[in-house]
């Protein structure tokens, strides 16, 4: 196809039903209304903001028991299932599509969507956070915790309430940046597995510079492979972005944070990109701790669009 050029379709996913705190529903119109699009416009980006997920509470059916220990598996299904098919829409077109969460449990649906326009595509993921617990593995039962052990079709995910979910992703083409809190299981999975993780230890040691290369290195050594970001916002250090549900110390630091987005940028490969888990409830009605939250948010967004320090 040919790529639109310069086009961002913008989806704001208002959904919290992947983890237990509420407000993380409201990150894509904190966002909306700190200016994200005409940011993005300045940056002379033609922009698509796509509404159709901003409210999808009709999708919570009447009656979601836990399967095993899984929460709320219907809803979040339902719900990624949906986005699966905007996203696909939307990068088939050669846009780039950004979603904004919205808990992680939402890249269910963001990488459904894009794997299916771009099948070789590649996943940079920025989180505190594996996120690869299985229906087997997780303590906690929220799914936010588990979508790439659905994307990669581990062990107890192939269930009937994710028939839509084919496994889509395999572990070469993922790649971690800013780990600090993965459980035992989780351990056990990216070893198993070989999954190329660079944890804030390997920040320390290397550097944010060296680690991205490697980074690329591993998933996407030719450089001719799309890229998914995928960004957790508890990746920074919480001093960075306080207003989320599971923030983790010893993060990303601000410049950090962002020399990543400004890198990939750099590729001309940048396909999606997801920012979730920024929840304005959780700053506590402290303004400083919001506004923070909220900016970052967006000035990740314009480093991965191509706006730069000079
Ligand atoms: B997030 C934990 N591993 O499974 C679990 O914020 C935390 O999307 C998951 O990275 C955090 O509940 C999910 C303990
Ligand atoms: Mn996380
Ligand atoms: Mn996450
Ligand atoms: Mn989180």
């Amino acid at each position: 196809f040919i790529a639109q050029p310069k086009t961002v379709s913008i989806l704001g996913v208002a959904f919290s039903g992947g983890q237990a705190k509420g407000g993380v529903e409201n990150g894509p119109q904190t966002l909306a209304e700190f200016g994200l699009h005409q940011q993005l416009r300045d940056l002379d980006w033609n922009v698509t903001v796509d509404a159709r997920c901003q409210d999808l509470t009709h999708l919570q059916p009447l009656s979601d028991p836990d399967i095993g220990k899984l929460k709320k598996p219907r809803y979040v299904s339902a719900v990624c299932e949906y986005l699966a098919n905007v996203v696909e829409e939307h990068a088939k077109r050669g846009e780039l599509v950004l979603t904004i969460g919205g808990d992680h449990s939402l890249a269910m649906g963001t990488l459904g969507g894009t794997t299916r326009a771009h099948p070789d595509l590649c996943v940079i993921w920025v989180d505190a956070h594996a996120d690869i617990n299985t229906p087997l593995t997780t303590d906690s039962g929220n799914l936010h915790g588990c979508p790439l052990a659905f994307l990669l079709g581990l062990e107890g995910t192939d269930l009937p309430e994710f028939s839509w979910l084919s496994p889509c992703l395999t572990p070469d083409r993922l790649v971690y940046i800013g780990l600090r809190d993965v459980d035992q299981g989780e351990k056990r999975i990216l070893k198993q597995l070989g999954i190329k993780a660079f944890s804030m230890t390997e920040v320390d040691r290397y550097g944010i510079g060296q680690v991205v290369e490697m980074a690329l290195d591993h998933v996407n050594p030719n450089r001719d492979r799309p890229i998914h970001l995928s960004y957790d916002v508890d990746g920074l250090d919480p001093s960075v972005a306080p207003a989320t549900g599971t923030p983790v110390r010893g993060g990303l630091t601000f410049r950090e944070g962002h020399y990543i987005c400004e890198r990939l940028h750099e590729t001309g490969l940048l396909c999606a990109m997801d920012v979730m888990e920024v929840n304005p409830a959780l700053a506590h009605g402290d303004i400083h701790q919001l506004t923070q939250t909220v900016a970052v948010g967006c000035s990740l967004v314009r480093s991965a669009l191509g706006e730069t320090l000079l």
